[in-house]
């Protein structure tokens, strides 16, 4: 069907607006503001990205070239409009158009929920590299969940964390398309059973199985002003049609309904964890409904198109794994090829490792995947056949390379024997796999010379690095629309798509003129952010003093308390009078902890604790406050980074695999006061040692200070660090409930801290006294802001997504055409 294209001028979009709001939704003209403007609106953007998905997708079918999915448990999106209209350039437009309505366009982007379908660091990455695919041109699907509930809203109660569910899809979500006529059927429990084909060869067969239907939920993702819109589609479970038949018939009414709830189960709720909670079945079922439903849906498509023949599959298919969290596709698609298009094993094996890839994420023991193999067998026994085959002839591999060595075939094993044995998620990535990646230089190097060691010495030319990135447009166009006009104005636009462009910036680091407009449009950001403090901490920011901001999950590796020793300590010098040269701050923390991470938790309620402390006392006034900002999340940023003046990052050297939080801030023209850890390492490598703030041990010192670490001699050693610890330890910020903060300086003084907080705390204070003088010199302090804008360009996500794509995907670029 011929059409001729929508307007994306404001008298189009008022039409179709208005025929939205009196027909389609059928509200009346008293509803003028609230949701249902906002849904108008979004169904009004909606159809001009569905135009450009039409054209896209048959693009790409007819370029018939490789195509690449990225699976992840996790995509945190945050919210569609603003990004629609900044990608579609209808931003003028369409405020306009409101206007004409008499609406304002902020309070209806305001309507929008965040789609938090994530944990943080992960499933943002995913949000930032579909937006670059987009905007590349790369035929490039997400697949993940469809989560009913996302990441926990967060309210701070008494200084506590308190966990509201997400509901997310309350109203609706206009940003989605249902495709009930994709459905398909994943299998689940069961047994598997051999029999003899037609041609005399056996095949094992899954039967018995409890099978649950997956519908797909398809989401826009559009490219940067260039016609492209990809696709995220998200898998929601359903129980299937006759299993609930056969019940209701066999009268069992009760069962029946029973059956269909544990179906819809699966896709309810994100595990909130970003690191630990292991072993849950509930996950698994997550993990393997999204591995079966997106593997099969490929694979329908390529038999649709291709028949049974598989001999192209691996030159025109890659997956990408983000984190071992979808690795049961591996032997999802060995089963597939083997059980249902009867390959034999070799082929099927080496379709798998030329198609599957896999990024890891952390280094963390604790968050690396293992399943007890009675559960995994229980819930998935043809895929536990599976696993154990590709594993006995991997060790077959390395008998043969290191012939007696029994030590190594135990290490490397993909099942860890013991008393309950446990298959071992990152091994099977790693074997099934060609490509296996960190996501920052020094991360992927500690990979190869710790947790993947032996199989870095079996294969070197597997494992590789690709730095993480963001999207400049969400995190620099987008959340700051005045610096993006003045560097619009000094360069030209070409940044938005080539974030290297920004070295042109560099020049105007020495203009006076051009330092003040900077240090203006910082002023008016940190006037939004002081403005939704006071909304949601009741607390009023002094917007002359420095904005000094740590947000990121709750956890002990990130070293929260290191920061809060630090604001007690400068709390301990205004109460002593050491108040000379002072360079008044405003200190922001914000971050979820895991519902079950008690230390995390008890981290939030210091924070609170002190704030409260700090910010009554009128001896601080002018000098220092601090906050806990509740429900840190995709939206608070956009708000939060255009205004951070100091950038926090200060993990335990070796922990934190790289950090993308880094990156906006710095793009938004922050300074990073941080340890050698990560992409740190490579953001300062970028800015210059002059316009970054380092301290604290490297990832070496850091192993080789265990076993040795003393933590009294730091603080006999420390008067500082004494008067810290001793108001901690006198109930000074807890005097109605002494003993609450027992645990966290119990834990700093642990000759077994993993994180060494203490062994860094001198260093760190000493950077913050740097931090403090370069803050009181604006002009120098402007001229390093505007470096480290500029030279931020490597941390665009497409600068990643290009390496992926040269290194790992090789896919070629489409453009779409208009019918
Ligand atoms: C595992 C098992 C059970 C339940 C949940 C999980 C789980 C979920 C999420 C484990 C880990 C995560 C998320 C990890 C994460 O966000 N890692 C961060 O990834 C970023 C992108 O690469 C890095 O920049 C961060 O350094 C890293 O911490």
């Amino acid at each position: 069907m011929r059409m001729p294209p929508m307007g994306t001028d404001a008298i189009s979009v008022m039409e179709d607006f208005r025929r939205y709001f009196g027909h389609t939704l059928g509200w009346d003209k008293f509803a003028l503001s609230g949701y249902p403007v906002y849904s108008c609106l979004a169904h009004t953007l909606r159809d001009r990205l569905i135009e450009r998905w039409r054209h896209t997708q048959r693009a790409y079918d007819e370029a018939d070239g490789k195509q690449a999915y990225y699976l992840s448990l996790e995509f945190l999106m945050g919210r569609a409009m603003g990004n629609a209209m900044l990608n579609l350039d209808m931003q003028q437009e369409t405020a306009e158009a409101m206007r004409g309505f008499g609406v304002r366009l902020e309070d209806v982007q305001e309507q929008e929920s965040d789609a938090g379908l994530g944990n943080g660091g992960l499933g943002r990455l995913a949000a930032c590299f579909l937006d670059s695919c987009a905007t590349l041109q790369l035929p490039v699907t997400g697949y993940g969940l469809r989560y009913e509930y996302g990441m926990f809203r967060q309210r701070i109660e008494g200084g506590r964390q308190v966990e509201d569910p997400d509901h997310w899809l309350r109203n609706g979500n206009p940003w989605e398309v249902e495709r009930p006529e994709l459905a398909v059927r994943v299998k689940f429990g069961g047994r598997t059973e051999h029999y003899t084909g037609k041609s005399g060869r056996t095949h094992t067969r899954w039967v018995d199985s409890q099978d649950v239907m997956a519908v797909p939920y398809d989401m826009p993702i559009p490219g940067y002003r260039n016609g492209t819109v990809n696709t995220l589609r998200l898998w929601k479970s359903t129980a299937t049609e006759e299993f609930n038949l056969e019940e209701f018939n066999a009268g069992s009414y009760t069962e029946a309904v029973a059956a269909k709830n544990a179906a819809e189960h699966i896709t309810m709720v994100l595990y909130p964890n970003d690191a630990s909670e292991n072993g849950k079945e509930l996950r698994l079922r997550q993990q393997y409904f999204l591995a079966s439903a997106s593997l099969q849906d490929v694979i329908n498509r390529w038999v649709a198109k291709h028949g049974e023949d598989f001999s192209q599959f691996a030159a025109k298919n890659a997956f990408q794994l983000n984190d071992t969290h979808p690795t049961c596709a591996v032997a999802c698609l060995m089963r597939l090829l083997l059980d249902d298009y009867h390959l034999e094993w070799d082929e099927a094996w080496h379709i798998t490792q030329e198609t599957m890839a896999y990024t890891n994420h952390t280094l963390l023991p604790e968050a690396l995947e293992k399943w007890s193999v009675a559960m995994f067998g229980r819930l998935l026994p043809r895929l536990l056949e599976i696993i154990y085959e590709i594993n006995a002839r991997f060790l077959e591999q390395v008998s043969l390379r290191w012939p007696g060595d029994v030590e190594r075939v135990r290490r490397m094993s993909i099942i860890e024997e013991g008393g309950q044995p446990q298959v071992r998620m990152a091994y099977l990535a790693v074997v099934a796999s060609h490509s296996v990646n960190g996501v920052a230089a020094l991360h992927s190097q500690l990979l190869q010379q710790y947790l993947f060691r032996d199989f870095y010495e079996m294969w070197p030319r597997k494992f590789n690095n690709k730095t993480n990135g963001v999207t400049p447009r969400r995190w620099l166009a987008w959340s700051n629309p005045e610096l993006s006009a003045l560097i619009d104005a000094s360069i030209g636009e070409a940044w938005r798509t080539n974030l290297a462009e920004l070295q042109n910036l560099r020049k105007f680091a020495d203009d006076k003129a051009f330092r003040a407009q900077w240090r203006k449009i910082k002023q008016d950001n940190k006037q939004r952010l002081a403005a939704m403090v006071q909304r949601d901490c009741g607390v009023a920011f002094d917007p002359q003093a420095m904005f000094d901001v740590q947000v990121k999950r709750i956890h002990e590796y990130k070293r929260q308390l290191l920061n809060v020793l630090h604001v007690i300590h400068l709390y301990d010098r205004i109460k002593r009078g050491d108040t000379a040269d002072w360079t008044p701050r405003c200190v922001l923390i914000g971050g979820k902890a895991a519902p079950g991470y008690d230390m995390a938790k008890r981290i939030i309620r210091l924070v609170n604790a002190v704030a409260e402390v700090i910010n009554q006392d009128a001896d601080t006034k002018g000098l220092l406050q601090l906050v806990f900002l509740p429900d840190y999340r995709v939206s608070a940023m956009e708000v939060i980074c255009p205004a951070a003046e100091l950038s926090e990052q200060i993990s335990t050297a070796g922990k934190e695999a790289s950090g993308t939080g880094n990156m906006k801030f710095m793009m938004n023209g922050a300074l990073t006061i941080g340890t050698l850890d990560g992409a740190n390492i490579e953001i300062r490598e970028e800015a210059g040692e002059k316009n970054f703030f380092l301290f604290g041990l490297t990832a070496d010192q850091v192993e080789a200070t265990r076993g040795h670490y003393d933590p009294a001699a730091i603080m006999a050693a420390d008067e500082d660090l004494r008067r810290v610890i001793g108001l901690l330890q006198s109930h000074h910020f807890n005097l109605f409930e002494p003993g609450l903060f027992d645990p966290i300086v119990q834990s700093l003084l642990n000759p077994h801290d993993p994180w060494l907080t203490l062994a860094d705390f001198r260093a760190y204070v000493e950077a913050q006294n740097q931090v403090a003088a370069a803050y009181r010199d604006q002009e120098n302090w402007t001229r390093m802001s505007i470096i480290n804008t500029a030279t931020s360009g490597k941390f665009s996500s497409d600068r990643t997504i290009m390496d992926y794509n040269r290194e790992v995907w090789g896919l070629a670029a489409v453009k779409p055409h208009e019918e």
